[in-house]
């Protein structure tokens, strides 16, 4: 037995029963509202009816798909990345399915699949947008047109749905167009040496490569990483094929899409953020499956400068409108984050691949931030309106001054139903669905537990067969009980992680107290197992005051609330309005209750807090030598920030003045 971390292979959702708890809740509300609600959507909006084509079909090219629908909408533009929406839409119905079987949503997928695979054409060729508005135009703008992008979320979907169902139907399919793009794309003479402007599919196709076993998707996949970057640029290439002046590139810069330079040379998160994290999330695969220590030491930069520079506290990334994405060192605005959903799911995806390529558990604490808070905060309560952009404070610009369009844009600060650019409500979908992927992994003779949430697993380490059940109210508290149960005892290493939250904790096996220090954040328990082994895991959860970095203008002076992994913000429908004036001094007393009504059950914190009052003179401004302001105890309570606006709108705040 080695005393190091190996590389790790996750334990498939499919062997994980997630029946209760935190998750059960957010699977249930996913399954229950998620899903039907993007599937009106979907409908509603002519994503499922573009498949038949229609487009083309009013310009005289009759090809006689018939619907699934009742009511086609035939005559709807289809968008250059309505194909993206889909997979991520029959990905995430595949998970549901995978853990919660559904005969009708089966039934409609088939459906749906028959549809999209009637689109393909002949030679393999597979786009709605393209092959039904502009046929004249495939592969003319890999830099814009998002047309890997499409192909790489229908390939996962169809990973997806194969892993869930045993059906090939949408895999055969998008392998048929995957060997399309690779007769295309490539290094060899004669064809393109390109890859898209958004990157996904480099992760797509090492996912492909593991469902069929073929190597070419592997290597189509580093093809993509290695050349990206590359002198003479692709883009600028492309460009001029098109009769355009690159530099009049509307984004200015190829940094937006990691273009700028060779991937081995990026040291710096950068650019548009949801592309960036798929794309890193691409490179880690790739250096993970090929030992590439150049790539690997990329993945290491990057990841770093992410989170020393550019994370926000609820694992939100991409402060920027303007670019959708990255800015400078410690730029974290609030009101204004954008902080897409989409990109904390990308950073969920990243994490993980960070952790297979370097096991260390500081990359599940980054991805627990991010699932806890900014991945959650995307989605309401119940689950039917969705989140793009996840600020960290609100200030709704509605009331009471009317209506101020055309001076300031409003902001109104509820989830919308659905967006025209969709990206995130599926999104959301597919990784809340998967989240039991995500909690076990092993190496040769490791059993390893990332996250703790009440499930039911079977997994095989060390040739063995190990049930393992888990029980515990997480992140609510952070008493975990596993018990073991193995097909006859044996030898194998169960690694516990302890979270970089937690500063302290006890562990015991069968009453027995377990010392051993973290290797890598993991408590290493090596044992001869028995069935009916206990371990019990306690990990102090305190209500922690968080401090910002000093360079973190938009923060000095203010406090954030996190308890375990959950980040808190106050609201003013429980405290009242101009939140600007609350104070938390530093000896506050915090009372944590956890409230079963509220949101089916959340731990909130009661705060003796205080806030700034002054019997104001007059006019904005008064000199403070002639001006008082006081303070005057007051109740203060904060939830957690995943959950904030599910009741009326109004102000919210996560970093809380403390002076
Ligand atoms: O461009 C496709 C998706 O739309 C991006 O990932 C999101 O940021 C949104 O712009
Ligand atoms: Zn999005």
């Amino acid at each position: 037995m080695t005393s190091s971390i190996q590389q790790n292979t996750p334990v498939s959702l499919k062997n994980v029963v997630i029946d209760d708890g935190f998750w059960s809740q957010r699977q249930a509300n996913n399954r229950e509202h998620t899903l039907p609600a993007i599937k009106h959507q979907m409908e509603k909006t002519g994503r499922v009816d573009a498949w038949k084509l229609d487009y083309k079909q009013e310009q005289g090219k009759k090809d006689g798909h018939t619907s699934i629908l009742a009511q086609p909408l035939s005559k709807v533009k289809p968008h250059i990345f309505w194909d993206s929406d889909a997979g991520k839409w029959i990905e995430a119905a595949a998970y549901s399915l995978t853990t919660h079987p559904d005969a009708e949503l089966e039934s409609y997928m088939d459906s749906f699949i028959d549809l999209i695979a009637s689109a393909q054409q002949p030679d393999g060729y597979l786009n709605i947008f393209f092959t039904s508005v502009e046929p004249q135009n495939k592969f003319k703008n890999l830099r814009d047109w998002h047309e890997f992008y499409d192909a790489g979320h229908l390939t996962e979907a169809a990973v997806a749905y194969y892993e869930a169902t045993g059906k090939r139907k949408l895999l055969d399919v998008m392998c048929r167009y995957i060997d399309y793009i690779d007769s295309m794309f490539g290094a060899e003479e004669g064809k393109i040496h390109g890859y898209d402007g958004h990157p996904e599919v480099e992760l797509a196709l090492v996912r492909l490569y593991h469902a069929t076993g073929n190597q070419k998707y592997l290597n189509l996949s580093k093809y993509f990483i290695d050349e990206r970057g590359q002198q003479p640029l692709f883009f600028d290439q492309e460009a001029i094929a098109r009769g355009e002046d690159p530099k009049q590139y509307w984004a200015k810069t190829y940094r937006y899409c990691q273009a700028h330079i060779p991937v081995r040379q990026q040291d710096m998160a950068t650019g548009h953020s949801v592309r960036a994290a798929y794309l890193y999330s691409g490179m880690a695969d790739i250096a993970a499956e090929t030992g590439d220590e150049e790539l690997k030491q990329a993945c290491l930069s990057i990841w770093d400068d992410l989170n020393q520079h550019h994370l926000y506290i609820t694992g939100g990334l991409g402060p920027a409108h303007a670019n959708e994405g990255f800015t400078v060192p410690y730029d974290l605005p609030n009101e204004t984050a954008y902080a897409e959903t989409c990109a904390a799911i990308a950073l969920v995806f990243w994490a993980w691949r960070m952790f297979k390529l370097d096991p260390d558990s500081k990359y599940i604490d980054t991805m627990e931030r991010a699932l806890y808070n900014n991945v959650l905060s995307g989605v309401s309560h119940e689950g039917s309106h969705f989140f793009y952009a996840n600020p960290l404070a609100a200030f709704p610009y509605i009331t009471p001054h009317g209506n101020w369009s055309g001076i300031v844009a409003e902001r109104d600060y509820r989830r919308s139903e659905w967006f025209d650019c969709a990206c995130c409500p599926p999104n959301l979908a597919r990784l809340v669905a998967s989240v039991g992927g995500y909690i076990y992994s092993t190496d040769a003779d490791t059993l390893y537990v990332h996250l703790y949430t009440a499930n039911h697993a079977d997994i095989t380490v060390n040739n063995r067969s190990v049930k393992i059940a888990q029980q515990t109210e997480y992140p609510w508290q952070g008493q975990i009980r596993l018990q073991v149960d193995v097909d006859q005892p044996g030898r194998f290493r169960l690694g516990l992680r302890i979270p970089g939250w937690c500063r302290s904790y006890t562990l015991k096996v069968n009453g027995q107290a377990v010392t051993t220090a973290a290797t890598k954040g993991y408590v290493l328990i090596d044992r001869e197992w028995s069935s009916g082994d206990e371990i019990i895991l306690a990990l102090d959860m305190p209500v922690e005051r968080v401090l910002p970095h000093p360079q973190i203008r938009h923060d000095v002076g203010n406090i954030a609330l996190q308890r375990g992994p959950v980040v808190y913000c106050i609201e003013e429908v429980d405290n009242g309005d101009n939140l600007a004036n609350v104070i938390i001094p530093p000896d506050a007393r915090m009372i944590t209750t956890f409230e079963p009504d509220l949101f089916d059950g959340v731990s909130v914190i009661n705060i003796e807090g205080q806030r700034a009052v002054a019997d104001w003179k007059g006019g904005l401004y008064q000199p403070e030598s002639v001006q008082t302001i006081t303070r005057t105890p007051a109740a203060i309570k904060a939830i957690p920030y995943a959950f904030w606006a599910n009741r009326q709108p109004g102000e919210m705040r996560v970093w809380i003045r403390e002076n």
